[in-house]
């Protein structure tokens, strides 16, 4: 079956995550993404965090299948040749590195456009151009912290947290990979490249939308009716960290399931969706709730919603959480087991649909990854394993039409 984007080429500079997830996903839908990798390092996810000893750790492995890797020092004369040779018949170059690095190595974005003015030249930095923070490295925390997420997160009484969601990582690859698309739509039309610039932070926003909203109506207003804080508790002039509750106008929270003592994970997340009031009511047998002018409106709960909380979580006590998710699911509550990764790897919906799937990799046999979140009736997004480091160099630049002794001369000064 052939793939939408078989045909797009793209030089894939990037590294640890945020670009990586980009250029992956891009890779899964056909195109092909040459990593272009330092000469006997590579990508430091390589050695990062590693389970078996001199084997591409899991971290690489996990953001960099169905791509072709390509050792190439492009601080060399030699280097700077092949990587013009390749801007020039590729059609996007994506890269992730530290502000400036790719116009030090001397591939401004003029100088690529001269060489190929179709070029789609995608960055991921961790704040925009112009910003005043634009020549920071940035790290995933660091972004949630920039971004908005990690003053919002957590306990009211506990720190700013980071969520183990990579808001600042895969995110940002993900917004990257919906801007080079669009770019290599308007190149079908004006024929020309551009430039797709994604930050971090901006990414982070993104997702934090909701809570821009909350501080603009904690200006106006004082109160944020769905927070935990409210009514009982106190409000300062910024969004306060809200727990577990439901962003939205549907409070909820999580609540503890038979074992929790023991099972770090015996809970549920159990939303009180409005017009779900009755059937809530019913599945808990507090029957006689249904009527009750304290409880009937979303307004009138709102001051005792805790207590409420309490009394599903003492009706959820003697149930499992995936026995308790059974019975609610008959009442149309929407509601879910809190799942760890074991019990998601294990998952058999999962693996049917392919968003678990086990890859086959040369050194390190089968492991599992995520594979494609996103279906498609016509497509299946078939997940292969990462390549070794350098073991399409040669391939590459014989299609760059480089003879073997021309290859064999740039290992012996390792270009490539
Ligand atoms: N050949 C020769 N040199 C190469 C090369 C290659 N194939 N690939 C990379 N390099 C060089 C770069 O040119 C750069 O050199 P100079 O700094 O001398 O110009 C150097 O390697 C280091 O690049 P870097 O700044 O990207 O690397 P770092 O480890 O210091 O920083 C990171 C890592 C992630 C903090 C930084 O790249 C960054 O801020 N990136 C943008 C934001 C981002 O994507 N962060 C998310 C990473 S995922 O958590």
């Amino acid at each position: 079956m052939s793939k939408p984007l078989e045909g797009i080429k793209i030089i894939d500079f990037t590294h640890v995550q945020a670009g990586p997830a980009c250029t992956q996903l891009l890779a899964w839908f056909g195109a092909d993404v040459i990593k272009v990798e330092r000469p006997g390092a590579g990508d430091v996810t390589r050695s990062q965090l590693r389970d078996i000893p001199g084997v591409d750790a899991l971290y690489f492995t996990m953001l960099n299948s169905n791509k072709r890797s390509l050792t190439l020092d492009t601080k060399t004369p030699e280097g700077k040749e092949i990587l013009t040779k390749l801007i020039k018949e590729s059609d996007v170059l994506v890269e992730n590195f530290g502000p400036g690095a790719l116009d030090r190595m001397g591939f401004t974005w003029e100088h690529i456009k001269e060489l190929n003015p179709g070029m789609i030249v995608a960055s991921v930095k961790g704040f925009s151009d112009g910003h005043h923070y634009e020549d920071l490295k940035v790290y995933e925390n660091v972004a949630q912290c920039a971004g908005g997420a990690a003053s919002t997160t957590g306990f009211d009484d506990g720190p700013p947290t980071v969520s183990a969601a990579a808001l600042g990582d895969s995110n940002t690859g993900m917004h990257l990979a919906i801007g080079i698309l669009t770019a290599l739509r308007a190149r079908d039309t004006t024929g020309k490249g551009q430039k797709v610039a994604v930050s971090m932070q901006d990414s982070v926003l993104n997702l934090c939308r909701v809570k821009l909203r909350d501080q603009q109506r904690l200006d106006r207003v004082g109160y944020l009716e769905e927070y935990p804080q409210y009514p009982h508790g106190k409000f300062s002039d910024v969004v306060p960290r809200g727990g577990n509750a439901g962003g939205g106008g549907q409070p909820g929270w999580v609540l503890k399931c038979k074992g929790w003592e023991t099972d770090p994970n015996a809970y549920i997340y159990f939303t009180i969706q409005g017009h779900a009031w009755a059937p809530i009511c019913r599945a808990i047998g507090k029957e006689e709730w249904i009527d009750d002018p304290a409880y009937t409106t979303a307004i009138a709960r709102q001051d005792k919603i805790f207590d409420i909380f309490g009394t599903i979580e003492e009706w959820l006590k003697d149930k499992t959480k995936f026995e308790a998710v059974d019975i609610l699911r008959k009442f149309d509550i929407p509601c879910s087991p809190v799942l760890s990764m074991k019990e998601i790897a294990a998952d058999p919906s999962l693996r049917a649909s392919g968003t678990i799937a086990e890859v086959e990799h040369k050194e390190r046999g089968t492991y599992l990854t995520v594979g494609s979140p996103i279906k498609f009736s016509d497509m299946k997004v078939e997940i292969k394993g990462s390549p070794l480091l350098g073991e399409h160099t040669d391939e590459v630049l014989e299609g760059l039409g480089y003879s073997s002794k021309e290859i064999a001369a740039l290992h012996e000064k390792r270009v490539v």
